[in-house]
């Protein structure tokens, strides 16, 4: 509350400005970070007061919003109930925490006609406050693809600490598994082991596709290959077609890079095979790595490569 006193003024009327509104406290989804390890370090946050209204008619500022950083796949929830509030999955997502107060209200905005001298204001409401409790779930950084049957899971099973059922009949998978996959020294990814594809999946058919979202985000596709069913069957056609099916979900899927890996080699009949089947792919211009998920003959070799090519991929999506 304030009123004009100058000299030579009368009476000069009320000129208490209005406060500033409270910042507001956000949550913001960043991609270069991957922890919320930050937010166990600082617990408590405030984002800035509003300013008081003054004399003069002069306007409190507004307090500026607190920015929270985030990592994408961070889950908020009621501290209290468990209940989920929000599900901040791409990149920019936003979450308002906390809303700033309302700013007060000076004398001067009370002023009418038949009130020329309110002597009184409204003061500021208090900013919200609340307990929230934000978890990380994974996100898949690199997808295997497939026919149904052709060994994704076992081999998720041998790279990571995942566990999906394995089992000598399609559609084992009902739903997607990830595993953190350790390359290197102290490097990791995240890879999921998608439901198999079959012909006709954009459709409805099988499985796959239900969960294809889950690889929307992957920078790179393992594409798993498997003649042990059927040696005469010519592998790069069967191989297009679980490609038609990525692209029929979705067109940017088949943009991602791919990793073609000819898996159980360690059955006769797929060996004698390696040297043709990797010509046809090379034809193609597509090199094909050769593995064992069972025996892990390959293996190694390929989780490094996959760990170097999604650190490049990665490198080059940030810029
Ligand atoms: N010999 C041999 N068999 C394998 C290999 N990898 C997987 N298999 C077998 O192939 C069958 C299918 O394996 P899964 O890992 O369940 O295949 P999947 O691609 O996950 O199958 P769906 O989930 O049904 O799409 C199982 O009987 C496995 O034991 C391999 O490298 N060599
Ligand atoms: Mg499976």
């Amino acid at each position: 509350m304030s009123f004009r006193r100058e000299r030579f003024v009368p009476r000069g009327g009320p000129d208490g400005g209005n406060g500033g509104k409270g910042g507001d406290t956000i949550l913001v989804t960043t991609e270069g970070l991957s922890t919320l390890l930050d937010l166990r370090y600082q617990q408590h946050y405030w984002a800035e007061n509003g300013a008081l209204g003054r004399g003069k008619n002069q306007q409190g500022k507004s307090g500026e919003d607190l920015i929270i950083p985030v990592p994408l796949g961070t889950v908020v929830k009621d501290r209290e109930t468990g209940e989920v509030l929000e599900d901040l999955t791409a990149a920019g997502d936003r979450f308002l925490a906390a809303k700033g107060g309302r700013g007060g209200r000076g004398n001067a905005s009370f002023a009418t006609s038949t009130r020329q001298a309110p002597r009184f204001a409204q003061p500021g409401e208090k900013g919200e406050q609340r307990r929230l409790q934000l978890e990380l779930k994974l996100l898949a950084d690199v997808g295997i693809v497939g026919h149904p049957n052709v060994g994704k899971s076992t081999l998720l099973g041998r790279v990571s600490a995942a566990r999906p059922k394995v089992a000598d009949y399609p559609f084992t998978t009902l739903v997607p598994y990830l595993g953190v996959v350790s390359y290197g020294e102290l490097k990791t990814f995240v890879m999921a082991d998608i439901p198999g594809l079959v012909a006709g999946a954009h459709r409805g058919t099988g499985l796959g596709t239900r969960f294809l979202r889950h690889i929307e985000r992957t920078l790179l596709l393992v594409h798993l290959v498997d003649i042990s069913a059927d040696p005469q069957r010519d592998p790069w056609l069967h191989y297009q077609e679980i490609n038609e099916e990525l692209g029929a979900f979705h067109p940017t899927l088949l943009e991602k890079p791919q990793m073609a890996v000819l898996n159980k080699i360690d059955l006769p009949a797929v060996r004698e095979k390696v040297p043709q089947v990797r010509d046809t792919f090379r034809h193609h211009g597509v090199d094909l790595y050769a593995i064992s998920a069972v025996t892990g003959e390959g293996v190694d070799e390929v989780v490094r490569e996959i760990g170097h090519r999604w650190e490049r991929l990665r490198g080059t999506s940030h810029e």
